[in-house]
Order: structure tokens, then sequence, then C-alpha cells
């Protein structure tokens, strides 16, 4: 299946941004497990989101995680990352690492608890405007275990009410970019389980507050692709983070527990027009027991290889069969597209941009993992729950 100028162009274009957590330990609710050589501080987890941008050439930005990777001064960590040839992207809230949010955040009972967890999303907000970020990503760990512990509604209320007043304080470039995930750490009810909710208030918020599909937060058998389709048409799909889950939210390489599923919603990214930059393709993965940066990088290769294949989906074919009432032929155009292998063009589209195309082995090459584990031996890891 030969890919034309159009495909090309758009595989140079497609840029995927890596999550400064990726770099740093981390670990399941049992263990953290400590890896030599992992950054001590964010601009060493800066300097390795570059590493991965230097040898895939489509990893620009790095996303920030705050208070993970709080800092004095964030124009100079914008410096920082400009000077590594990246720069910082969407900033995460963290409203689920603090005593007092045992019963929740921005819908905790507590009015007290709910000013201080929108204090924390506005000073985010203030960050994005030194970093030059965009977007701004909302999940809350918010939501009950108990029936009768917490008035259903009420919190539906106070989360609106948070999200009113955040989305009053977003410069006109600026997003927001609200995350469902169906269950944990609540496990009886989530305020915000599903892309319905995300929507519902998005849609009462404006045209700045889009929902974040990830891919690991459904229960088992959800039709993604479906929910990607219609966010799309409705013009609220801000971004993916995308990662691979077995069971719950694993944060595993994207791709490798389901590429069939990558390059189905890819297909309908780029049959929706979501292709471009208004969607934010992000990884949110933590990578416990192996080594980071391959990792990362493996998972960006997953993902420009989920889209190589959905670009080659002869859509005028498609159509044709679609419109045929042919079944099987419909099935067997998108078949055929991810059977190819686009190793091969991949490959030849980095030798273009100057770069080796095994991004793997031009990694291992680099003598960056040695270097890093003997610089910065001795330190404290800058990592998950840090
Ligand atoms: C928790 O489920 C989570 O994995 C969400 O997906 C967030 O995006 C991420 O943590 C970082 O806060
Ligand atoms: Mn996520
Ligand atoms: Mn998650």
């Amino acid at each position: 299946m030969a890919a034309g100028p159009e495909v090309r162009a758009a595989l140079r274009a497609q840029t995927v941004e890596t999550p400064s957590w990726a770099y740093g330990n981390s670990g399941t609710r049992f263990k953290v497990f400590a890896q030599a050589g992992v950054p001590r501080t964010p601009q060493e987890k800066i300097d390795d989101a570059s590493r991965v941008h230097a040898h895939t050439g489509v990893t620009p930005s790095v996303a920030l995680h705050i208070p993970w990777d709080r800092v004095d001064d964030y124009a100079a960590l914008a410096a920082h990352a400009a000077s590594r040839g990246v720069r910082l992207g969407t900033v995460n809230s963290n409203v689920f690492q603090d005593d007092d949010y045992r019963l929740g955040s921005v819908t905790h009972p507590d009015p007290a608890v709910r000013r201080k967890a929108l204090g924390h999303l506005l000073e985010c907000v203030d960050i994005m405007d030194a970093t030059g970020s965009r977007d701004l990503k909302l999940w809350f760990a918010d939501g009950t275990n108990y029936p009768g512990q917490d008035d259903i509604a009420a919190r539906q209320d106070r989360l609106a009410e948070a999200l009113r007043a955040v989305y009053a304080r977003l410069g006109g470039d600026q997003r927001m970019l609200l995350e469902y995930k169906l269950f944990e750490p609540s496990f009886y009810t989530t305020d915000v389980p599903d892309w319905g909710t995300a929507h519902a208030h998005c849609l009462e918020l404006g045209p700045k507050a889009q929902v974040v599909v990830d891919t690991g937060h459904h229960a088992p058998g959800t039709n993604i692709e479906f929910i990607v389709a219609f966010l799309l048409r409705a013009g609220r799909l801000g971004g993916f983070d995308f990662n691979s889950r077995f069971y719950a939210d694993d944060d595993l390489m994207a791709g490798a527990a389901d590429p069939f599923q990558l390059f189905r919603i890819m297909h309908e990214v780029i049959g929706g027009g979501g292709l471009g930059e208004q969607t934010a393709f992000m990884l949110d993965q933590c990578h416990n027991i192996e080594p980071k940066i391959p990792a990362v990088i493996r998972s960006v290769m997953n993902v420009q290889e989920a889209t190589a294949k959905a670009l080659l989906v002869d859509r005028p074919a498609l159509a044709a069969a679609q419109t045929d009432g042919d079944v099987l032929a419909a099935n067997a155009v998108l078949m055929d597209a991810y059977h190819t292998d686009v190793r091969p063009l991949l490959a030849e589209l980095r030798a273009d941009a100057g770069l080796d195309p095994d991004p793997m082995a031009a990694y291992r090459r680099s003598g960056w993992a040695e270097a890093t584990v003997a610089e910065r031996a001795g330190g404290t890891a800058a990592g998950w729950g840090a």
C-alpha cells in the first residue's frame, strides 16, 4: 500500500507530548521501584524528555505535573526546556495528594477544602502564563466509597462551581481539558466518571473546555473510538492521554495491549478531522519495571505506527463500500490498512528528517543511559508521589 505525499506530510506534522512523570520513579500501590539514573529535578526530567525528542523528532513538548514539578521560576524552567530543544506543554493539576483531600477536592463537603483546591487550580493557570502552556489538564480523584457518604448531586454543583471559576481565569488562548475516569481511588461514585459527564460540564462552560480521553480510564469492552468520533463531531475532543491497560488504570505503554484499538481510535481521529493542533496527543504512562526513556520512545513509535496505518485507509473505497452496504468490503478496507507494515515508511521519514531510522537503537548507542546513571548517582529521585 503506497503512502502518498499527504500521508507523509501528516506523519511529519504529528507530535506527541511526553509526561514529566514518565521519567521519574513510579510504582504500583504496593511498591515504587527505584531505577538508577532517574531524574533528580524537574530540569532533569526535561533533559530526559529532550532525549526522546532527539531520537524520535516528534515529541517537542513535555507535560508538567504540579506540585511534582514545582520550581521557583517557571519562566526559567521554560528557558531550560528551550535550551534542550523542547518546550513546556500541558500543566497537570494535582488535587489528590494532600491529607485535606481525603473526602475530595473541589467536591469536598467542606468549603475550606474546596477553596484550597480551587486555589491550586488557579495557581496552575498562573504557571501556564509563565510557561506559555496552552492547556490545563484537570483530573479529579473525587468521589465516594459508600452509599450515603455524600450528596451525589450536591457534589456535581460544587464541581460545576469550581470549573466555572477556573474557566473564567483562562486566558484567550488557554484551554481546560477535563479528564474522566471510571473509578479509583473512589469505588462507589466518581464525580467525573465518564465522557458524558465531562462533556456535559464542558458544554455548560464554553468552547475552551474540552474533554480529554485517557485510554486507560474505561470499563472493559468500552468502544473508545465511538467516544472519539462523538466528541470530535461535537467539537469537544481536547486531547488524549495515551496508555495501555489490561485490567484497570495500568498506565502501560501506548499500543502495547491492543494496537488494533489504537489504530481504530486514530482512524476516527483522522475521519473527524482531529489530527491537527487542536487535539493534544499526550502520553500518560508510568514505567515501573522497564527502562523509562526506551519505553517512552517505544510508545511514541506505537502511536506513529497506528497513525500511519490509519492514514493508509483507502477512504474513497471505504465510503463506496459503506454506501453499497458491502459490509465485508468495508471491513476489508480497514483491515488492509491495519495489516500494512508501516515501519519502513516511518524509518524513511526519520532518515529524511536527518534522524536515525531506528530511534531505539540510536538511544542505546547514545550512551545517555550510562551517563545519567553515573552523573545522577546518589541523588534523590524526583518521582511519582514526590
Ligand atoms: C490517575 O488516574 C492519572 O493516571 C490520571 O490519568 C491523570 O491524568 C494522571 O494520573 C496524572 O495526574
Ligand atoms: Mn490521564
Ligand atoms: Mn490514569
